[in-house]
């Protein structure tokens, strides 16, 4: 019974994902779903990324959390529309969750929307929410075994973002370890090694973002 329970709640996730992608695609709008665990850093690469392509790309944001609203304020003040969906203990979003969040932020004007998932590195990967492309975040400091211990959240990335490096010289993290786990799993995932904080690394994954939303640098 809990099995064909499970089942439903992905099909039906599944449908809406499925008008999703085709409203992103029918809009010619790049939707990333961003992955990680809890204080990786999604919201501050997501601020400034917005600020450093401010010139570039028109981007907004869905941001999900349990609780609060203020990885979306963080988001405006970056200069960006953010929507917030406050999943009251669910640990992932839902197709249906974006789809009603799409409309709140008017998202046919977008060049780029960036769904920021709970902070999970687990229960997000197993829900499309019908996004272009999947980035995961991994920080130093959460350690370099996650790879081999949460592999199918990695095997799902488009891109992997390494964050935190300003921090490689305080923390023991075997950053080839890591490079090699993720391709056992991901042979085709780009992945960057970037911080949000002091900006190193950010523009190779800029040059990712803009080619994938077909903006030439
Ligand atoms: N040293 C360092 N700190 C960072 C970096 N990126 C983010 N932080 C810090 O890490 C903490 C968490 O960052 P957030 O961006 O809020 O992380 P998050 O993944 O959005 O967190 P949740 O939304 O709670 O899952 C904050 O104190 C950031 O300032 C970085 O590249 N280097
Ligand atoms: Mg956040």
């Amino acid at each position: 019974m809990k099995v064909s329970l499970n089942q439903k709640i992905l099909s039906r996730n599944e449908e809406c994902a499925q008008k999703n992608k085709a409203f992103f695609a029918e809009n010619g709008i790049l939707c990333l779903n961003v992955i990680s665990s809890p204080g990786s850093g999604k919201t501050t690469t997501i601020s400034r990324t917005i600020q450093d392509l401010h010139d570039k790309l028109t981007i907004g944001v869905i941001e999900g959390d349990i609780k609060t609203d203020t990885d979306a304020q963080k988001i405006r003040a970056a200069g960006a529309e953010a929507v917030q969906i406050e999943t009251q203990g669910a640990c992932h979003l839902s197709a249906e969750q974006v789809h009603r969040a799409i409309e709140a932020l008017g998202a046919e004007k977008m060049d780029v929307v960036i769904i920021e998932n709970v902070g999970n590195l687990v229960c997000p990967s197993a829900f499309d929410l019908g996004e272009s492309a999947r980035v995961i975040l991994l920080s130093v400091p959460e350690g370099d075994d996650k790879p081999v211990k949460y592999p199918g959240t990695f095997a799902e990335a488009d891109a992997v973002l390494i964050n935190k490096i300003d921090l490689f010289d305080y923390i023991d993290f075997n950053l080839e370890r890591v490079l090699a786990d993720i391709r056992v799993v991901n042979p085709d995932a780009k992945i960057f090694q970037v911080s949000a904080t002091t900006g190193e690394g950010m523009e190779q994954w800029y040059e990712w973002l803009l080619e994938r939303a077909n903006k030439k640098t």
